[in-house]
């Protein structure tokens, strides 16, 4: 790897002007004891920095990116699209074309509202629960993450869990009271909240497969218990598939488990890489948002023509094939790391989900949020920048999922695992001091 002189030139004029030099806390690498790369552009599973470096990524863009950088089909859709405007502020055919297509792939999602972040998505369908069921609590997951609205920055996942914040400065402690922590993976701690708080919860928000503390799966009858427990209570189901929407399957987490949540949250794939979000659900509850009813909710670049064009692009190649070849690479990513890890005698646990993997580096199986901070963020530190100077660009932070795509191939999963064998035998000298 070639030193990262214009990186680091670019950051410190960076943080001149924006708070820590980004624009979102992780891609800082502060976790990982790094400084971050500028990217210069992304073509398929590779990211090219400024200082002429290229990396397999695993970020890809944090999820949204299922078929590859800058597919060459979609920049001519795009290129089209914008030829034709750029924004309206008005409806377009394209909205209701992505709405129909979202509902196609995940039934339960009688009524969409397009938004422009899974934030977003997450807050409004936080209030049209909160209208509906008159009940203003919510229950909420130790270390998911649902965005940065002030009800879900209390023991949240991703970010602020390695910024040690995960309960942030700003939100007001009466916001605060209103959200409920439960134990993911486990049903006694939700029922223990809804019996201590009879007839005050509105809804359970859940990842159903949690991504934001690395990727956890949920235990088998989990997501079922939490349907049963809403319906026992008088509570809402919300489901945040932000991550997990298409990218699970192409029915979401909810068609792959069988599982009716009452509202979804979407993000990511469903903007085919531009900024997109958006929430639904059951017809007479969505039917609740204004201008239908009387749940405010609006945006300038709602149903955003071009973020409309994009995910129409992506959804539509959405193919079993797709998710065939993903599981494979997934399965042969997680079983490489963890022979390396054995090999090289370093304590790790590989969780993985569909196109989802996180090496965790403990001895202890991850199935929470607690288990999950037991891993050792500075053995992955060590992994993270073992990785990135033999060419591969790992998620910055113990506890985020790393992501494939349609273009990652066996040979940049085999040459990925290559470069894990090393950096796992960095960590092993780390250890030894
Ligand atoms: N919240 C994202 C990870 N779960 C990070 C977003 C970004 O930095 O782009």
């Amino acid at each position: 790897m070639k030193r990262p002189v214009q990186s680091q030139k670019l950051f410190a004029r960076a943080q001149q002007i924006l708070p820590g030099g980004v624009d979102s806390p992780v891609r800082a690498f502060k976790s990982v004891g790094a400084s971050p790369l500028f990217v210069k552009k992304g073509a398929g599973a590779r990211l090219h920095d400024v200082d002429g470096n290229v990396f397999i990524d695993y970020v890809m863009s944090w999820g949204p990116l299922i078929h590859g950088h800058a597919p060459a089909g979609l920049t001519r859709a795009l290129t089209s699209a914008a030829k034709l405007g750029t924004s309206f502020g008005a409806p377009s055919p394209l909205e209701h074309q992505l709405g129909e297509r979202v509902r196609a792939l995940m039934p339960s999602m009688e009524r969409v509202r397009f938004v422009s972040s899974g934030t977003e998505a997450a807050m409004s369908a936080i209030r049209v629960a909160r209208a509906a069921t008159k009940r203003d609590r919510i229950i909420k997951f130790e270390g998911c993450y649902h965005g940065h609205g002030d009800a879900f920055l209390v023991k949240a996942g991703s970010g602020a869990l390695t910024y040690g914040v995960p309960t942030s400065p700003g939100v007001p402690k009466a916001v605060a009271a209103d959200t409920l922590l439960a134990i993911y993976n486990d049903l006694g701690s939700v029922e223990r909240l809804f019996k201590a708080n009879r007839k005050a919860i509105a809804a359970v928000i859940v990842e159903p497969i949690a991504g934001n503390i690395g990727v956890v799966a949920p235990a088998p009858g989990f997501l079922q218990g939490l349907r049963d427990l809403c319906t026992k209570y008088g509570a809402l189901l919300v489901f945040d598939e932000v991550i997990s929407g298409f990218r699970a399957s192409a029915g979401g987490a909810q068609g792959l488990f069988g599982i009716t949540p009452d509202l979804t949250c979407l993000g990511k794939i469903i903007g085919g890489g531009l900024p997109v979000g958006a929430y639904g659900g059951r017809a007479d509850l969505m039917e609740l948002v204004s201008p239908a009813g009387p749940v405010y909710q609006a945006g300038t670049l709602s149903g955003n023509p071009l973020a409309m064009t994009a995910g129409l692009w992506a959804l539509n190649r959405l193919k079993p094939s797709l998710y065939g070849n993903l599981a494979y690479l997934s399965a042969m990513l997680a079983s490489g790391f963890a022979e390396v890890a054995r090999e090289a005698k370093v304590a790790v646990q590989v969780n993985a989900f569909g196109s989802l993997v996180t090496p965790f580096f403990t001895n202890q199986p991850v199935t929470d949020c607690a288990s999950a901070m037991r891993a050792d963020a500075k053995a992955y530190g060590v992994f993270f920048r073992g990785m990135l100077k033999r060419g591969i660009y790992p998620p910055p932070s113990q506890f985020e999922a790393w992501f494939l795509s349609a273009a990652h191939t066996d040979q940049d999963v085999a040459d990925t695992i290559d470069a894990a064998a090393a950096a796992m035998r960095d960590v092993a000298r780390a250890a030894r001091g």
